[in-house]
């Protein structure tokens, strides 16, 4: 019968080792740094070969590491890309040689879906939106106007264009709210430091909230904010996105009030994805990744939870 069938099917899919070409896109933020680990400590769990590259930010790399995963004949690519565009003729490739592509954490824009099988990854309009309702919260009792300054990710990459809308959406509920500088910082704490003084030196005081579409970008801020002479988290109101350790320790002194959870241990997901496709099965398009928001009032106690 069927049943008995499939058993066998899995069973023998079971028994090969599997081989996933895995193309990270770099190793810029802390959540970046879990990312990768939660990747590869699934994929020994789950006894699946990982060929790793990372490609420290450049989509060209990632072009170059998937063409290398196509000429070793891997089972599975999975790609986690830096920005949206750009991915038709590799992903085009990829299909020709007849080796299906996951998506995992950001997405890619193309006009024909069938060239990647799912995107495994968070909501990021969902989470700019989170960011928008605890402004509205925590500014409600402000003396309008209210000047926001945002640090954005990398320019082009979903995260960045999502959380940017999601915020802006809920940000137009009250017109005493204004974005007066906005710059990209490609999610490190470096640049998110650089670009913080700059808005500092141009606004001072006018500036009121932060938006940091991740922790490092936050972590580098607080540096200038501090260096500038005025208090992160009471001074400047804080809201970043990712949920790092250190961005909970900063909570828990108060320099950071709010933190929209970014789930980066996708590494089980991606498993039971590549096993299940590897038995034939069918996976949905889209599979969302749960995750919560944190502010300052529970900051100690989540704290010593966090796992990365
Ligand atoms: C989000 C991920 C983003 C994180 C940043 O899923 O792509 O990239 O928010 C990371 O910390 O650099």
């Amino acid at each position: 019968g069927i049943a008995s069938e499939e058993t066998a099917t899995a069973a023998v899919v079971s028994d090969r080792e599997f081989t996933l070409g895995f193309s990270q896109l770099g190793s810029e933020s802390d959540w970046r740094l879990a990312n990768t680990d939660s990747v590869k400590e699934a994929a020994a769990e789950a006894g699946i070969r990982l060929r790793f590259d990372n490609a420290e930010q450049s989509q060209t790399k990632q072009f170059e590491a998937i063409r290398r995963f196509i000429g070793e004949k891997v089972d599975v690519i999975a790609i986690a890309p830096v920005v949206q565009s750009g991915w038709e003729p590799i992903l085009k490739e990829a299909k020709q040689a007849g080796i299906p592509v996951i998506l995992s954490d950001r997405n890619v824009e193309v006009s024909d879906p069938s060239l990647y099988v799912t995107f495994i990854g968070s909501d990021f309009t969902e989470e700019g939106r989170k960011a928008g309702k605890y402004l509205l919260d925590k500014t409600r009792d402000f003396a309008g106007p209210v000047g926001i300054a945002e640090l954005k990710g990398t320019e082009g990459s979903s995260p960045s264009i999502e959380r940017g809308k999601g915020f802006r959406e809920i940000m137009a509920k009250r017109e005493d709210l204004v974005i007066l500088e906005s710059e990209y910082a490609d999610f490190t704490q470096e640049q998110g430091k650089e670009a913080m003084r700059s808005f500092l030196n141009k606004r001072g005081r006018d500036i009121r909230v932060l938006f940091a579409h991740n922790d490092d970008m936050a972590l580098g801020a607080i540096e200038a904010i501090e260096e500038y002479g005025l208090e992160p988290g009471k001074d400047i109101v804080i809201i970043s996105v990712d949920g790092t350790r250190k961005a909970f320790e900063m909570m828990a002194e108060g320099k950071i009030n709010c933190v929209v959870e970014c789930n980066p241990l996708l590494g089980p997901n991606l498993m039971q994805a590549v096993k299940e496709l590897m038995a034939g099965r069918t996976l949905p398009k889209r599979i969302i990744t749960p995750e919560s928001v944190f502010t300052e009032e529970m900051a100690e106690k989540e704290a010593a939870g966090r796992k990365y």
